[in-house]
């Protein structure tokens, strides 16, 4: 609307790559309006859910034929590794709608008995307008974490991608557009989250909005939907997800596991498992289009900044650097694996999301102090746990408070298991038949079973 644009940039180098719309709340407006029409006269929610899945399978068709420059945008965009994008980020996009499109026709309420006079039903209908808010560390999958369920569930939306990351949502409108999803059901508005984000947040005609994000945030998407419409809202935010290796663990497990918890995605996982108790070092930065490297840059100056600032912060409270620790390369936002050691559990950098590549190794005696030094922060996103043994395995797992838990494994995310934090994490699941059941309101509908009074 106001023809304004802004620079996004290549990590690699700081370099900008391009320029894009910079919607304010004008736009959203306008994007919501056209969501708005298509909510309440269009095709899309008024269509069978095979028909809807039709057109998600057309769309998932055409993502599978763009994998590769669509993983090259992400990673000119993001810093994320070419070789990752091209074999799991990018696929799980199609995965996603193509999990979702054979849902869509198995949408069911229930048969409720009411009463001796009376009889009912629930039926599962979509809320309405949805705006998704999305953040920039997996630009592809939390688009379609957002936004596969909803179009299954059959909303219209409004999804705002994160100003560091704008790419590669642009191209998905594009190719949804070419699938044949009607008009106005996926608009995409780019822009920044204080403006244009807000604008989701706050807007009277969103009827839910789904935010992945800091807490921050978070805190600020559902106070706007508390004063304005009571939207529904659903929040997946920081984490601070620690890796419990006991001692009859396999080492060499262990170890892998350990750094590939953390260091996977240069740290920038909600899920990083950043209070493993045992690990080593072996990783690789740089180029992210290079095969052989584990780690790409940080996805922008601000957050190469904040990793940089914590790992003082580390140094300064008395924590001992066991190695990395600098910035890496003459240009671009590189950051060295960097592990602490003598880590205490008031730390700042044990509490607090860095979202780098930074861990902090910390000992423990009893299976019951890992339980509690696991559970201590403020955040429940996820935990892992390396131990052969089944009676540490399942005590261990039912007393962490997070919503996933790995045992002998880390980033083992499959579509149909539901993921989402505890406590300060969030609320509401992205993924599984409870991110689908998340869009769906229960109507239910009451009626005589047989002539009487009524
Ligand atoms: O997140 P923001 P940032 C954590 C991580 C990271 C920190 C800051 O610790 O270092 O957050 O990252 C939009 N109203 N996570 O600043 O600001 C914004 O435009 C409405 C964890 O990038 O939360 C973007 O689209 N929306 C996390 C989205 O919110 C607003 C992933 C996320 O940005 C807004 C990312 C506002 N007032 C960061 N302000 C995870 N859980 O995976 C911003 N936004």
């Amino acid at each position: 609307m106001t023809g304004k644009t802004f620079e996004t940039r290549d990590p690699r180098t700081g370099e900008v790559v391009a320029r894009v719309a910079e919607g304010d709340k004008a736009d959203v407006d306008l994007a919501v309006k056209a969501a708005r029409k298509a909510f309440d006269h269009g095709p899309w929610p008024r269509m069978s859910g095979y028909q809807r899945g039709r057109i998600m399978m057309k769309f998932a068709d055409l993502i599978d034929q763009h994998i590769e420059d669509l993983a090259i945008l992400d990673t000119i965009n993001a810093g994320k590794l070419f070789k990752i994008g091209k074999l799991i980020d990018i696929p799980s996009a199609s995965q996603l709608l193509r999990y979702y499109a054979g849902a869509a026709d198995k949408i069911h309420g229930e048969t409720l008995k009411h009463s001796r006079e009376l009889q009912g039903y629930t039926l599962k209908e979509p809320i309405g307008v949805v705006g998704h808010i999305i953040p920039w560390n997996y630009p592809t999958t939390m688009f379609f974490f957002k936004v596969s369920p909803a179009l299954a569930a059959g909303f219209t939306m409004v999804v705002k991608p994160a100003e560091q990351s704008p790419l590669s949502a642009l191209y998905y409108a594009h190719l949804a557009k070419e699938a044949g999803i009607p008009d106005g059901v996926l608009n995409v508005v780019t822009g920044f989250g204080p403006t244009a984000g807000s604008a989701v947040a706050s807007h009277m005609d969103i009827d839910k909005v789904s935010f992945t994000g800091s807490t921050e945030v978070g805190r600020l998407v559902m106070e706007a939907a508390a004063r304005i419409n009571l939207k529904s809202v659903s929040l997946e935010l920081g984490g601070k997800s620690p890796l419990i290796i006991f001692d009859d663990a396999d080492v060499d497990m262990a170890v892998n596991l350990a750094q590939f918890a953390i260091f996977t995605n240069k740290g920038e996982v909600c899920v990083a498992g950043s209070r493993v108790y045992e690990a080593a070092k072996n990783w690789t930065v740089g180029d992210p289009f290079n095969p052989n490297i584990h780690q790409g840059p940080q996805v922008d100056k601000a957050q190469f900044e904040k990793v940089l600032k914590y790992i003082e912060i580390g140094k300064q409270e008395g924590a001992t650097l066991l190695t990395g620790g600098k910035a890496c390369g003459d240009k671009g936002y590189y950051v060295e694996p960097t592990i602490f050691t003598d880590v205490k559990d008031d730390m700042r950098i044990v509490q607090e999301e860095i979202f780098g590549p930074v861990m902090s190794l910390m000992k423990f005696k009893t299976i019951e102090e890992a339980i509690e030094k696991a559970n201590n922060t403020k955040y429940g996103l996820a935990a892992g746990i390396v131990t052969k043994d089944l009676n540490t395995m399942n005590r261990v797992s039912r007393s962490i408070r997070a919503g996933v838990i790995w045992v002998n494994c880390y980033f083992a995310f499959d579509i149909d298991c539901p993921f989402g934090g505890f406590k300060m994490s969030g609320f509401g699941k992205d993924m599984g038949l409870d991110a689908l059941d998340k869009y769906l309101h229960s109507k239910s509908v009451v009626t005589p079973i047989y002539n009487s009074p009524w």
